[in-house]
C-alpha cells in the first residue's frame, strides 16, 4: 500500500475499531479486540487491502498511536476514543495535578453549566499539556484550552485512567473543577 492508501485505511480502521464493528463484518471482544484474520478480511470486503504488514506498519507509524497489537500479535484493538461499549480496563491512577481540554468557543456555555461530559464517547479525554489540548480543541475552529484542576478531582474520588497512547480519561468533569 502507498501512504494515501494506509492514510485512508487507517482512518477505517479508526471507525471499524471504535465506533462500527459492523462496516468490517466484526465483532469486537468486551475489551475492545478485534481478531487481526477477520479484521483484515472485513476490511478487503471493505475495499481496503491490507496486508498483516500494512496493519503492523498503521500500528507503529499512526501519529497519535491509536491503535495496539495485543503481545502475540493476533489481535488488534483502539487505545482509546470509542463510542461503542468496551471495557478498556485501564487502571485506576493518580493524574497530574492539572489536566488540559481543548475545545472551541460556542461550547463553552454549556460546559460552564454542566461541566466537561464524554458527549459521544466513553470519556472526557484530557492532555497532559496545553499545547496537545489546543490541536484537539483546534479540529473544531479557534481553540479554547480549559484547565481541569484534576488533583481536586481526584482527592474528590473521582477516577482517572490513561490510554496506552497517554490520553487522560475520566467519566465527566464537573464545572467546579474547571479553573479558568
Ligand atoms: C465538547 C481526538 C457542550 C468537548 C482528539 C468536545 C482527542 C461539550 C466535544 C479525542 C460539553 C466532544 C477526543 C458540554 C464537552 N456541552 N460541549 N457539557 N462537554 N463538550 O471528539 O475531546 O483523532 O468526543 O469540548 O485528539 O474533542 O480521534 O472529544 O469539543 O484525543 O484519535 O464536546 O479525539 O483523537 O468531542 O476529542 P469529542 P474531544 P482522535
Amino acid at each position: 500500500m502507498n501512504t494515501k492508501e494506509l492514510q485512508r485505511a487507517s482512518r477505517f480502521l479508526a471507525l471499524v475499531l471504535r465506533h462500527a464493528p459492523d462496516r468490517a463484518g466484526i465483532a469486537l471482544d468486551p475489551q475492545g479486540w478485534a481478531d487481526v484474520g477477520d479484521l483484515l478480511a472485513g476490511c478487503r470486503r471493505a475495499g481496503h487491502r491490507l496486508t498483516p504488514e500494512d496493519l503492523r506498519s498503521i500500528v507503529e507509524t499512526n501519529e497519535k498511536r491509536r491503535f495496539a497489537l495485543s503481545p502475540d500479535g493476533a489481535r488488534v484493538r483502539a487505545q482509546q476514543g470509542h463510542s461503542v461499549e468496551v471495557d478498556l480496563e485501564l487502571e485506576a491512577v493518580d493524574p497530574p495535578g492539572l489536566l488540559f481540554h481543548g475545545t472551541v468557543g460556542r461550547f463553552l456555555p454549556a460546559i460552564r453549566r454542566e461541566g466537561l461530559r464524554p458527549m459521544n464517547r466513553h470519556h472526557v479525554h484530557l492532555s497532559v499539556d496545553r499545547g496537545t489540548a489546543r490541536a484537539v480543541g483546534a479540529r473544531r475552529g479557534a481553540p479554547v484550552v480549559l484547565t481541569v484542576d484534576a488533583a481536586r478531582m481526584h482527592a474528590d474520588g473521582h477516577p482517572f485512567g490513561v490510554s496506552g497512547n497517554g490520553v487522560w480519561l475520566t467519566g465527566s468533569v464537573p464545572p467546579g473543577y474547571l479553573l479558568d
